[in-house]
Parts: structure tokens; sequence; C-alpha cells
């Protein structure tokens, strides 16, 4: 009997995949494929490509261990169709089967493709998420506002994860006014790191060779690539920076690149960690008494609240999403997006860091380069690609919602109730870069002041008519319409002079 094909991408590297477990073991064929068509869409990372081209040979040769007849194309076989869809119907011609079974990708953009697919493609819901596209819709529906908060409470109800009773423990949701305090010292934790064996270092030698132009650095390359890695790293984090995870969530470091985050995030979206072991580690972890309930509730928030969130953002508001623009914003990526090459401390640490790591913590991701991309007017797609393209994490369901809603109030507003911006202060206040930088953060306008403090009072001058109104912002108007004549005016010249400079593509 002929069987069928079964699909099985990047990012859903687990057994527990829907499509695996819909499929017979007996007559169906998984498909595995590297294909140009994945890996260039966007530039991807070149550590992003190579952890998930080690990650997806070695799912295969478990499956292929486990009794399932697996069919696998590396990106350097001549026979390569370069697409996904390509790829099924090559194995499809090649093997006689007339359908593909999958579970539903992660982007819009493949879902269409598969839907377009010569050889039929049925697709599974995605079951690794807590919340289903239904149960998302059923929350939303209705209500005039998508406040991440009341999603999260009710995923708690759900899980059971840190309830006493139907109370929060503790008596509260959410911790997270105690997860701010500014740098640490010295940090005394590090993500477990991983020497690549032979089998990945092969993986490393074709992505230099075929991406080695990309921006990012490929080499040294430490990821975890494979399920029990992942799960040591879980446990390192759970042991070393989770009892501080809370505290120092929002700091930023120029040194330390890391702090107390977990990075497992790009373990978790491949599929190499669900999100129900990582919770129960962690909540474990606040029971033995070994991390307080501020560390971990923020912990756990992200992972039940933020993420299942984004993602159902994501369906919800569908393809369109990632070219919607509400502010107009029409000025191009500078070209320190690519090279670090700026003279303000934050942004260059953050795109080093980014380069060399494929890794940044959240409030780097937000406050840093997403500020800096909001307050300049950054079109928001071609903010979209660069997050896209950079993050060892990133595929559109997670990273859309939090570039284009969160970050850049390109959706008008679902995401989040106000702008995400921020003056110098702020980065001055949880990050150390400022006394290493060209230019001043207490100089709020002319000749050496740091751009991100007229920058911001500029956007909130240029959106008063969206913004004006919006309570939550009202004090910052006011502090603004304070201001003399004369120093409103200065600020809206070093503003107007600054952005003059980087559309000229001149060092800023
Ligand atoms: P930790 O700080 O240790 O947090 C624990 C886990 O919570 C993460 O592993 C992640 O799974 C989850 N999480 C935390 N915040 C979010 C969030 N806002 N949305 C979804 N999940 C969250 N995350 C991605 O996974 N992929 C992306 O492409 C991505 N792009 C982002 C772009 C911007 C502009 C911003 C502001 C955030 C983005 N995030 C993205 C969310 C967050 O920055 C990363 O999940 C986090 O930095 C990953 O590092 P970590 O594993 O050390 O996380
Ligand atoms: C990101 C990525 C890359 C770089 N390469 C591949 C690939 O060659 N083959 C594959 O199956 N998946 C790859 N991926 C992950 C997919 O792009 C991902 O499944 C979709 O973007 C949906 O999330
Ligand atoms: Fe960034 Fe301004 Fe601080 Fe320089 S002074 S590091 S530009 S916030």
């Amino acid at each position: 009997m002929v069987g069928r094909l079964v699909l099985i991408l990047g990012d859903q590297l687990t057994d527990q995949i829907s499509a695996l477990r819909e499929a017979d073991k007996g007559s169906d064929i998984v498909v595995m494929a590297e294909v140009a068509d994945e890996a260039a869409y966007v530039p991807h990372h070149p550590k992003k490509i190579a952890f998930l081209f080690a990650a997806m040979r070695k799912f295969a040769a478990s499956l292929s261990n486990d009794g399932w007849q697996v069919r696998y194309t590396r990106l350097d076989d001549p026979d390569n169709a370069g697409s996904i869809p390509g790829e099924l119907l090559r194995r499809a011609e090649e093997t006689g089967a007339k359908e593909v079974i999958a579970t539903e990708p992660g982007e819009f953009r493949l879902i269409a493709a598969l839907e377009e697919c010569p050889v039929p493609a049925h697709l599974f819901p995605d079951d690794r998420f807590l919340c289903s596209h239904a149960e998302f819709e059923a929350w939303a529906d209705g209500r005039k506002e998508l406040r991440m908060e009341y999603f999260y409470r009710e995923m708690r109800r759900k899980t059971g994860l840190l309830m006493d009773g139907d109370k929060p423990e503790g008596g509260k949701w959410n911790y997270d006014h105690d997860n701010r305090k500014p740098p640490p010292g010295s940090v005394d934790a590090a993500p477990m790191q991983f020497t690549p064996d032979a089998g990945v270092e092969e993986v490393l030698d074709l992505v230099g060779a075929r991406f080695g132009d990309n921006f990012g650095t490929l080499r040294p390359f430490w990821f975890a690539t494979e399920t029990g890695q992942a799960r040591r790293a879980l446990t390192h984090f759970i042991k070393t920076a989770l009892p501080r995870f809370g505290d120092f969530q929002d700091a930023m470091m120029a040194d330390e690149k890391f702090l107390y985050h977990s990075i497992l995030s790009m373990y978790l979206n491949a599929g190499l960690l669900g999100w129900r072991e990582i919770c129960d580690a962690a909540e474990q972890a606040y029971r033995d008494g070994h991390a307080p309930l501020n560390a971990v509730e923020g912990f756990i928030r992200q992972i039940i609240g933020w993420r299942e969130y984004m993602r159902g953002v994501y369906f919800r508001e569908g393809p369109d999403y990632t070219s919607r623009n509400a502010l107009n914003h029409q000025r191009g990526l500078p070209g320190f997006y690519w090279d670090a090459e700026t003279d303000m401390a934050c942004l260059s640490a953050a795109v080093a860091q980014t380069r060399d790591e494929a890794y940044a913590h959240h409030i780097q991701r937000l406050m840093v380069t997403g500020n800096f991309a909001l307050l300049a007017g950054i079109d928001p797609h071609e903010v979209h690609e660069w997050y896209l393209a950079v993050y060892a994490d990133a595929y559109e369901w997670v990273e859309a919602p939090n570039v284009i809603g969160m970050s850049q109030f390109a959706d008008g507003g679902i995401v989040g109730s106000k702008p995400y911006v921020s003056g110098g202060n702020y980065i001055n206040k949880m990050s150390d870069y400022c006394k290493g930088c060209a230019y001043d953060v207490k100089v709020k306008r002319g000749e050496g002041a740091c751009p991100l403090n007229y920058l911001y009072w500029a956007f909130l001058d240029r959106h008063r008519d969206r913004f004006g109104k919006n309570p939550r912002m009202a004090q910052m108007y006011r502090t603004w319409m304070r201001m003399s004549d004369e120093n409103r005016a200065e600020t809206l010249e070093s503003a107007a002079g600054f952005l003059a400079k980087l559309g000229r593509g001149e060092r800023v």
C-alpha cells in the first residue's frame, strides 16, 4: 500500500507533533527538507540556519531509529527542488504517494504554499500550544481591547500553574513591579553551551559556505541541537538563573548578554522543548523554595501569557498583519542595523550582540532596537524583516506581533494600548550603556545630546493627533507643552538634523 507523505518542518521537531501522531508508521513516509526557499525568504542569521539544519538532521535520524521511513533532503543534494512544495512533489513522484499530511506551519506564507501544493495537503492544528485558534477567538470576540493580562489569567486557570485553588499563588496574578531592578554589579549565571559534534560541524561548514555573507557570526556555535541537550539547558537555567530572572528581567549590560534570561526560546519554538515541561520545572523550583515567586511568576507569564497571546493575535489578524503601518512610517532601516557602526552605545551593543549570538533579550529588542526604529519613523515592514532574519527564535507567528504590534505600534494598538517609546533616561536607568557612549544622556537637545532624548519628543509631537488624547500619555504631552517655545523648537530642530543625517547615510 502506498502511504501518505508526512511533512515535518524545521520548527516542528518533536515526536508529539500532530502530523506524526496522525501518521501510520507502517505505511506513511516522513519528508524533511533543507531548502533554499526557507533559508532565503529573509537573510537568516547563519546561527539560526545552522541550528535548524543540525536539529533537523538529528531529529530525522531519531525518527529512522524509531522505525519511521524518512526521506531527508540535504541542502546540497543535487536533486533538491529548492522549496517545500517542490520537495513534496518530488517525493510524491518518487514514492507514488498521493497525499500529504502536515501540521499547520507558523507562517501564513507557508500555509498558502501548502494550500497551493500540487500534492493535496491536509493540515492538522499545531497543538503544541496551550491555546487553540478557536479558543483565542472565543476569548477575543466581543472584547474592545485584547489585553494580555486577562488572557494570561485564563491560561493560569486553565493550566493550574501557580494556582492556590481558584486564587493566584501569593494573592496576586502579576509580580511585574518587583521585576525592574537596574543591572547588578556582576552576573553569576550563563547559558549552558554545547560543543558541536561531527554532524553539527558538517552543518556549520555547509552554512558557512552557503550563507557566510549573511549578517551574523556563525562560530563559535554552542546551541543545543537535540531534545536531550535542550533539557539539560533547561535544568541548568532553573538551577542557576531562574532565582534572579525576575529581579533583572529588564536590565541590560554591555558585557553580560544573557543576564539571568533562559535562552530557551529557540528550543521551544523549534519543538525541542515544550511549554509544559518548562513551566512545570519553573513551578517546581518555586514549590521547592529554590526560586522566589516574582521570578517564577514572571517567567511563566512570558510563556503561557505573552507567547500564547502573540500567537493568538497573529492568527486572528491574518496575512496582511505584517504590512500594517498605522503611523505611516516610511524611513528605510539604517545601515547600522547590519554593521553596528553607530556612536549610540546602546544600539551598537544590541546590534553587535545580535550579530554574534543571534540573540538579544526582550528589553534590548523592545527598548533599544525597537524603540529607536519607532522614534526614527522606520518603515515597520523593514523592521519586521530585520527581526525575522536576525534572531534564532524568529518565526512570523511570534516575531510579527512582537514587532508590528508591541514594538512598532504599526497595528494601531491591538497588542499595546500605547507605544513603547522612551528617551535616554530609561536606558540609562536600566543599563550600563550610557557611561560608554559618545552622546550624553543628560543632555536633552543640541550638540552631543542623546539622540533618543530629542527623538522621543519629536515622535510625540509628530503623532499628537493620535496619542494626545490617550490618557496613558497625557502626562508626557503636558510635560512637552510646559517646555518653553524655544526649547521645543530646539528639540525639534535637533531631531530633524539627526534624521537628515541618518537619511544621508552618515554615521550617527
Ligand atoms: P526569557 O526572557 O528567558 O523568557 C522566557 C520565555 O518566554 C522565552 O523563551 C519565550 O519563549 C517567552 N517569551 C518572553 N517574552 C515573549 C514575548 N514577548 N513573546 C513571545 N514569547 C515570549 N520571541 C520569540 O520567540 N521569537 C521572536 O521572533 C521574537 N521577536 C521579538 C521581537 C521584539 C521586537 C520583541 C520586543 C520581542 C520578541 N520576542 C520574540 C520575545 C522575547 O524577546 C524573546 O522570546 C526572548 O527574548 C527570548 O529569550 P529567552 O529565551 O532568554 O527569554
Ligand atoms: C527557518 C527555516 C529555515 C532557515 N530553513 C528551513 C528548511 O530548510 N526546511 C524547513 O523545513 N524549515 C526551515 N525553516 C523553518 C520554516 O521556515 C518554518 O517552518 C516556517 O517559517 C513556519 O514557521
Ligand atoms: Fe543610548 Fe543615549 Fe545612552 Fe548613548 S546616551 S547609550 S544613545 S541612551
